[in-house]
């Protein structure tokens, strides 16, 4: 097997420095969450921003400041997040790739989200697929239920997608699949030979969903996105112990942490 691409999920969209006081918000502590994530062992950084009041916003100008400051810090790849954030109009998180960042997510369904709902409409998730390709921003097909996969099996079939398809098999939020060792074996069953994957396991099941997809042969994903918590009563001091974790676990089943060149050739960017 291959060395794991690891990606730390740095930020997110919902929690806040009052859930967790490590969370980085402003351009700056993302760009240094980042170094500290690469310095652990992710060759990815999966990107929110936030505008002044903490709010997640797709505004491109925020976007192209964080990634520059990123790209001071460390060569990690940088995966912004086209979900940006549960309250954010589809059109304004469709313009955040003109930031042109090396790879972006593609959420390809819409769906109950927690307490709210997450918006992906069908002409636009093509629309911004399609953008993608105009533009080389590796999109990574954000699977949060079953159903996703022929979704977006449906949008390569168009052409609308270049191989290796890159997936992300998300598991634990409430209105897509349980974070249980049954979803995803039966999802990785039915992903196409040749295609990348990485699970992303939210909240309590972060631990196991990960370790379980690096024995799999998959690449995995952690960071305060995923969860705040090292463990059940302890915060997360940061984005770096999480991944520093998930590198130990990954390396002691011979699949130590890809490097940024090894990821790069890896998911075909
Ligand atoms: N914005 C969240 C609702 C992504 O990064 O593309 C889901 C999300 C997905 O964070
Ligand atoms: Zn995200």
């Amino acid at each position: 097997m291959n060395g794991a691409v690891l990606t730390a999920a740095l930020t997110g969209p919902i929690a806040s420095k009052a859930d967790n006081p490590a969370l980085p918000t402003s351009p700056e502590e993302i760009a240094a969450a980042a170094k500290e994530s690469y310095d652990a062992g992710a060759a990815i950084v999966h990107v929110h921003l936030r505008d002044e009041n903490d709010r997640p916003t797709a505004d491109v100008g925020i976007a192209r400041r964080a990634l520059g400051l990123i790209e001071e810090q460390c060569p990690a790849l940088v995966q912004l997040s086209t979900g940006v954030g549960l309250g954010v109009s589809y059109g304004a998180r469709e313009r955040l790739v003109e930031a042109r960042p090396r790879m972006a997510t593609l959420n390809v369904c819409s769906m109950t989200f927690g307490q709210s709902e997450f918006h992906n409409p069908p002409e636009g998730v093509r629309r911004l697929a399609y953008r993608m390709g105009e533009l080389g921003v590796k999109p990574e097909l954000e699977l949060y239920d079953s159903g996703h996969l022929e979704v977006a099996l449906a949008l390569h079939a168009e052409g609308l997608l270049q191989e290796p398809l890159q997936f992300s098999l998300v598991l634990g939020v409430v209105g897509g699949m349980a974070a249980t060792p049954a979803n995803l074996v039966a999802l990785v069953s039915r992903i196409p030979e040749g295609s990348v994957w990485q699970v992303i396991g939210i909240g309590r099941g972060n631990l196991a969903m990960t370790t379980i997809g690096l024995a799999m042969g998959g690449n995995a994903r952690t960071g305060m996105e995923d969860t705040l918590l090292m463990r059940r009563g302890e915060p997360a001091r940061g984005n770096g112990p999480l991944v520093a974790r998930l590198a130990q676990i990954a390396a002691a089943i011979e699949r130590p942490p890809a490097t940024v060149a090894e990821a790069t050739e890896t998911l075909g960017l």
